[in-house]
């Protein structure tokens, strides 16, 4: 069993990360040129997301052969140089396997189009008028879930774009084939795997229009959904390796199910709850201002809930579908640093395993669009129609694109200062914030009081203190919504980890008798004033004491 709890994990969007042959478009061999930056930030492994064969609908995660590299993405020889290379450092790679459905352009879905039933059964494909799919369940990026393809009288599945149509895991043969990609690239050295949406895999026996939502509760978490994981974690060996759960929509039960050792399914899941609190009455495309009460909540129930049961959290903020979290519950002005760093300290000395988006470390920020043009995320494109037909303006659209598009976390890489950020020396496939010459990665690994280095720290003392990784936690200052606050302990080590999410200065609720602890992190100079009240934390302050 590969051990995780003391490691962290860096996930690299290739697209946007390094591009190496200046068609703005980032690839392997730029990856490759940026190991020892990597290496420097003290990271375990990489999470490169699908840089398989694609006709990128969907950015790679429509896959159309899931043995190869994409040529813009470079060559299989790149893949393998960098798996050599990254593991020469001790860092390891984890791929990212889109296995809940396949692009329409796969050779299976090809075969299944020109009627061959063999492969008809690889997907959903049910019978129907043309005016009258199989359910009323609608697709995650709007518009109906079903398409009707007129010459076989078929209709057939797809949650996400019309051309990524959902595998259907209930035949054997399709989990076979999903084996042998799994053992394809175990043989070429790698070291983990994410799996895209996994709790989606199973579908219902009984296919029902949903007239209390989109359909999703009729196949998230499904009947099978973990015998089928045990039986991929058990066919392929890959319980040696690491190994990590996309999980839209799940519950806390099922992800200690998905978690915990005893089950032999998956190292970790990510959930993304926590990631919600900003969405007026759960919708997406609704802003609301964070609710903050509800964040700590969620956090709680689920770092007590994996806890109590054994399972294991990813811990993030950040991924290529979500905003960047100094935008979304820190500030880009006057306070970014301290808010990049806050919010560092806040995810990663949680229990879990703690993932860095590419340019979190650096507190990089939203896009800042401003104009449609600059969009490319297909959800982010559908939902601005989506918008637009419900009465927005198209101001009031693009105000709701720049808060919640997906292309807020795909920007280009910030490097340098230099133009496209150092990013490429043509033209950027997707266009970069005018903030690069201020934020970027050159000016600050030679600033040792950046968020960078603040990260490294990080990921130093989790190195260093077995209780970041082990130890059990317990959350204070329940009553107060803009202070985050935890205890870490094990074995007599304990840390106190206290957060103050807001722009004031604020009065933790804790006493702290002097000289019981000593402060080992922060974002700012100096020890916060301790008083009879608690300890008074100034704007977006961190302070990570230990006991003496
Ligand atoms: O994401 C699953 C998913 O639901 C995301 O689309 C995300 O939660 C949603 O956009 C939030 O509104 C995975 C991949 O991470 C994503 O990039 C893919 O687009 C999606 O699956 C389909 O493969």
């Amino acid at each position: 069993m590969a051990d995780f709890k003391d490691k962290v994990v860096y996930q690299i969007y290739p697209k946007s990360f390094q591009d190496s042959d200046g068609d703005g478009i980032g690839d392997l061999k730029g990856v490759i040129s940026r190991l020892d930056y990597l290496e420097k930030l003290g990271v375990d492994y990489l999470w490169l997301t699908p840089f398989f064969r694609s006709p990128q609908k969907d950015n790679g995660y429509d896959v159309a052969d899931y043995r190869s590299v994409d040529p813009v993405f470079g060559t299989m020889e790149d893949l393998e140089v960098l798996a050599e290379q990254s593991g020469n450092r001790g860092i390891g790679l984890m791929l990212d396997m889109v296995f809940n459905h396949t692009s329409t352009e796969h050779e299976w879905f090809r075969r299944a189009l020109a009627g061959e039933q063999k492969y008809m059964d690889y997907y959903f494909f049910r019978d129907g008028e043309a005016d009258r799919p199989p359910t009323n369940w609608e697709s995650k990026f709007g518009g109906p879930a079903w398409e009707y393809v007129p010459h076989l009288g078929k209709w057939y599945l797809h949650l996400f774009d019309v051309t990524q149509a959902d595998l259907n895991w209930e035949n054997p043969e399709v989990r076979e084939e999903l084996k042998k990609v799994i053992l394809f690239w175990k043989e070429k050295g790698i070291r983990g795997f994410r799996f895209d949406v996994v709790n989606l895999i199973s579908k219902p026996e009984v296919w029902e229009d949903d007239w209390e939502g989109d359909g999703r509760r009729f196949y998230t978490d499904g009947r099978h959904v973990h015998e089928f994981l045990k039986e991929l974690t058990a066919d392929t060996g890959i319980g040696d390796l690491v190994t990590v759960g996309e999980m839209s929509s799940t519950s806390l039960e099922n992800c200690i199910r998905y978690s915990n050792p005893e089950e032999k399914e998956l190292s970790m899941c990510f959930s993304f709850h926590h990631l919600k609190v900003d969405y007026k009455d759960g919708n997406k495309w609704e802003l609301m201002e964070p609710d903050l009460g509800e964040l700590k909540s969620i956090l709680k129930k689920w770092q007590l809930g994996m806890q109590e049961n054994d399972g294991w959290n990813a811990v993030f903020w950040c991924n290529h579908d979500q905003p960047r979290i100094v935008s979304r519950l820190g500030e880009e002005g006057k306070y970014r640093k301290e808010s990049a760093k806050m919010l560092a300290a806040a995810i990663h000395l949680l229990r879990g395993t703690p993932y860095i988006y590419q340019g979190e470390e650096l507190g990089m920020t939203n896009a800042d669009y401003t104009d449609i043009s600059q969009y490319r995320d297909v959800e982010s494109l559908n939902y601005y129609q989506i918008l637009l037909e419900r009465g927005k303006t198209k101001e009031e659209a693009l105000k709701v694109l720049s808060c919640r598009s997906r292309d807020n976390g795909r920007t280009p890489m910030q490097w340098d200062g230099t133009e496209n950020a150092g990013f490429t020396s043509g033209t950027p496939w997707i266009g970069c914030p005018d903030n690069y010459r201020e934020i970027n990665a050159s000016m600050q690994v030679e600033d040792e009081d950046s968020v960078f280095h603040f990260y490294r720290e990080l990921i130093a003392l989790r190195k260093r203190k077995k209780v970041v990784a082990e130890g059990r936690i317990e959350f204070l200052c329940d009553d107060q919504p803009e202070v985050f606050a935890y205890r870490r302990s094990l074995e007599g080590e304990e840390l106190l980890v206290v957060n103050n999410f807001t722009s004031r200065t604020v009065t933790a609720g804790i006493v702290m008798g002097k000289g019981d602890y000593v402060k080992i992190l922060g974002n700012y100079a100096g020890k916060p004033e301790k008083g009879a009240e608690g300890v008074r934390l100034r704007p977006f302050e961190t302070v990570v004491w230990e006991r003496k």
